[in-house]
């Protein structure tokens, strides 16, 4: 009996001890139920890191973006130049057999995008000859042929700006009003300075109070220097003590700004022939002579820019709102109609908006 007295607390404990040890397994049994969540969490929590990853990588990808957004290209901005010209010519591609009716279509579309009669009939006639040469009927082939032929149409021109080193340049500006002339300058002017320049604005649409006060306001934002006159004063004067400013001041290029409207366009013409003899008077060295044109304008700029280049010898051309409305055939219309290089293309109001024309880059962009 005293044996079962010991027995008794001995089963008792061992009884208690498997209780305790079924309901401590439990728990850490359900611990390990409450951990798989946490597991899952965990795995939740770590694609959402490599989701951080790519959005850390997003913001990277970005920058070259935000850097074109800086630099416009041609494939961003051409927006109704590209739809003149692949709206118009993209139905050839489904042309198996190009016939007389579809050569006038072409011509027709050609025209109807600003290249004008005389360039459109002449780039025609060169490709017709080259597809009889190269047995080539279909609409793609056709196409690709055009394409070829508005490159050469462009290639091999010099479109670089001069900076004759050791002379105090001066750059002229021309073209009628609302063109663009002193927003070019100011975005010129940035340019200038971010390559090591020093550029001086001169302000010589002196027919306007506001022009000057444009100019002054481009000049502050780029760190230019700045010459203005008087309202109403002589632009050739203003040229002048710009050319001797930028002299004694070290500035190697002058932006001389000028009028584009005066009483009439004969008095306009013999005043920018005027300013220019007196920018190249003394220190003045006139490197380039750039006419701006209005590419929204289309064939009433052209004529306009006649009567420029006939005034002043007109280096280069400035093409400006190329981003709007314009339909961009007339690039093909001023290089081959007037023999004058596209320098520069303005594809907005920006002071980045300015870019040094490349054909090879256009002409793609306008049938992407
Ligand atoms: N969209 C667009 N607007 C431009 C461009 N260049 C100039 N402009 C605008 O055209 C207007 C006339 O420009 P302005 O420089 O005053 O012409 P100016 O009379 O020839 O000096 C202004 O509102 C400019 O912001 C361009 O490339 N694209
Ligand atoms: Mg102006």
């Amino acid at each position: 009996m005293p044996e079962l007295i010991i027995l008794i607390p001995i089963l008792l404990i061992i009884f208690l001890a498997l209780v305790g040890g079924a309901y401590f397994l439990r728990r850490s049994g359900s611990k390990d139920t409450e951990l798989e969540p946490r597991k899952g969490d965990k795995d939740v929590t770590l694609p959402s890191d490599s989701e951080e990853e790519v959005s850390t990588e997003q913001p990277k990808k970005a920058q070259p973006e935000i850097v074109l957004e800086g630099k416009p290209s041609f494939f961003e901005r051409l927006s109704k130049a590209r739809s003149a010209f692949s709206g118009y010519l993209g139905d050839l591609v489904g042309v198996s057999k190009v016939n007389e009716e579809t050569w006038e279509d072409i011509e027709d579309a050609l025209i109807q995008a600003d290249v004008g009669v005389s360039t459109a009939t002449s780039l025609l006639e060169d490709v017709r000859v080259t597809a009889k040469e190269r047995e080539v009927e279909s609409g793609a082939e056709i196409l690709e042929l055009l394409k070829e032929r508005m490159n050469s149409e462009l290639a091999g021109k010099d479109r670089s700006l001069t900076i004759d080193e050791g002379e105090t340049n001066v750059w002229l500006f021309v073209g009628v009003n609302g063109v663009g002339k002193t927003t070019t300058i100011g975005k010129l002017g940035r340019r200038l300075v971010s390559q090591g320049n020093k550029p001086l604005m001169a302000a010589g649409d002196t027919f306007r109070a506001a022009a000057a006060e444009q100019l002054t306001m481009w000049a502050q934002r780029c760190g230019a220097e700045i010459v203005r006159g008087s309202e109403g004063g002589d632009p050739s004067s203003v040229v002048f003590d710009g050319v001797a400013a930028a002299a004694s001041r070290g500035c190697d290029v002058v932006l001389a700004d000028t009028a584009g409207r005066l009483h009439n366009k004969a008095n306009l013409m013999e005043e920018l022939a005027k300013v220019r003899r007196v920018a190249a008077k003394d220190k003045g060295h006139v490197s380039e002579v750039l006419l701006v044109l209005d590419a929204t304008t289309g064939q009433n700029g052209l004529s306009q820019a006649k009567i420029f280049a006939e005034a002043v010898d007109v280096t280069g051309v400035v093409l400006t709102k190329l981003d709007g409305s314009a339909k961009g055939g007339i690039v093909f219309a001023v290089e081959s109609e007037l023999g004058i290089p596209v320098k520069l293309v303005g594809l907005g109001e920006g002071a980045e908006d300015l870019i040094d024309f490349d054909p090879q880059e256009f002409v793609a962009a306008l049938f992407e």
